[in-house]
């Protein structure tokens, strides 16, 4: 039985990493931070074959000492401060867990062993924030980074650094740049979730109206679980490698709200929409669209749920849980 170790496992992608992994006759082992990190109960209800460590990106000792015990076939490293918005109000802490929280992985699996003679796996989680102030559209492996936040720049040093290793030390190190990616298990706090969990709360008459930011840039949105098999792709190859990981279809934040609401049966979003510059940022990414054929060519990898497919399965979602819980409390 493979062995494989997650960081970031109370996050969206780890929790469908984890199940995919388990899937595949994977001993899956997750790291949790903090002490008694409320998630980890949920997380383990949901897997309970899941086995979880204490661990934080932000400590060195510990991460080796979680690679000691677990001697896993494969790492993925998912932990990070993930909201680009929170990234501008808590920047040091973001370059801390987001930047040199990659290398101080890498650094344990080097420790501990991932040289030639125990090839460890690697996989890194690179962000299509890197690409920024995009240089070219579609962006590709190739395509220069210009970040736009604490957060991209911080992605950008993770990568470079997974790349670093890899050509320095020899370790099976990839790094997928994965564009957007949502679910029902998205956090509130991101733009797709929050629209949908609202949207289902107007429609039960328990909110009057969204707050949104910026409603223009857009974004190549697919659906996390189809993302999680790529990562584990790109560790079953021979050679490590980076790869973009991205549906190839661009959409504004106004399409969004357009889909969810016709979905949820009204014909006109604007009278329940509100800007509040509160949610606006410093400096934006405007536009973003993955060109993910070496993916598909070399993986096999290819998107399997659509985008009005992914917002009416994150609607449907908050719909039956808010109804469920709006249930619980008025019983
Ligand atoms: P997420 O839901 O925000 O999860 C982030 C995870 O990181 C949580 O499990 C969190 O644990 C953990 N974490 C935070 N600080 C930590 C620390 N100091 N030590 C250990 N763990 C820590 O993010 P996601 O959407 O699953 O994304 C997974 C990874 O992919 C992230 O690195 C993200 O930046 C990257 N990424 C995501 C997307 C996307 O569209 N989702 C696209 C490209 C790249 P707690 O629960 O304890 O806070
Ligand atoms: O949903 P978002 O917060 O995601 P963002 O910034 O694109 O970052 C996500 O994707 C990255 C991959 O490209 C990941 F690396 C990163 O970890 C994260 O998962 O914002 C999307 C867009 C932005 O342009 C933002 O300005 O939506 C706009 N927006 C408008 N109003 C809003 C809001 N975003 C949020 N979160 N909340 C708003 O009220």
């Amino acid at each position: 039985m493979k062995r494989a170790l997650i960081t970031g496992i109370t996050g969206q992608d780890g929790r469908y990493l984890a199940e995919f992994l388990s899937g595949q006759d994977y001993q899956v082992f997750g790291v949790v931070r903090g002490q008694n990190n409320p998630k980890a109960q949920m997380i383990q209800e949901e897997n309970p074959a899941l086995e979880l460590v204490e661990g934080d990106l932000t400590d060195l000792s510990s991460l080796i000492a979680v690679i000691e015990q677990v001697q896993p076939d494969e790492v993925y490293n998912l932990g990070a401060i993930s909201f680009v918005q929170l990234s501008f109000r808590q920047p040091e802490l973001t370059a801390d867990i987001t930047g040199l929280g990659v290398l101080r992985m890498l650094e344990a699996v080097r420790i501990v062993g991932g040289s030639e003679n125990n090839p460890m796996r690697f996989y890194q989680a690179s962000s299509s924030e890197m690409f920024g102030k995009v240089r070219e559209t579609p962006q590709n492996e190739r395509t220069a980074f210009h970040p736009r936040s604490p957060y991209g720049v911080a992605k950008v040093f993770g990568h470079n650094v997974t790349v670093n290793y890899r050509e320095a030390y020899g370790l099976h190190a990839s790094s997928g740049i994965l564009f957007n990616h949502e679910s029902p298990r998205r956090g509130l706090e991101f733009v797709t979730r929050k629209i949908t969990n609202s949207l289902a709360r107007i429609k039960l008459g328990l909110q009057d109206s969204i707050s949104l930011g910026n409603l223009e840039s857009a974004r190549d949105w697919g659906f996390a679980g189809d993302y999680v098999e790529a990562m584990w792709k790109m560790l079953q190859q021979d050679t490590p490698d980076d790869y973009v990981v991205a549906t190839g279809e661009t959409h504004t934040i106004r399409d969004f709200l357009d889909v969810a609401f016709r979905i949820a049966g009204y014909d006109d979003w604007e009278p329940f929409v509100s800007h509040d510059t509160r949610f606006e940022r410093p400096t934006e990414v405007d536009l973003l669209m993955g060109d993910a054929s070496k993916a598909s060519k070399e993986l096999g990898w290819t998107p399997k749920v659509g985008f009005e497919e992914l917002v009416e399965r994150m609607y449907e979602h908050d719909l039956a849980w808010e109804r469920t819980k709006a249930g619980n409390s008025s019983a």
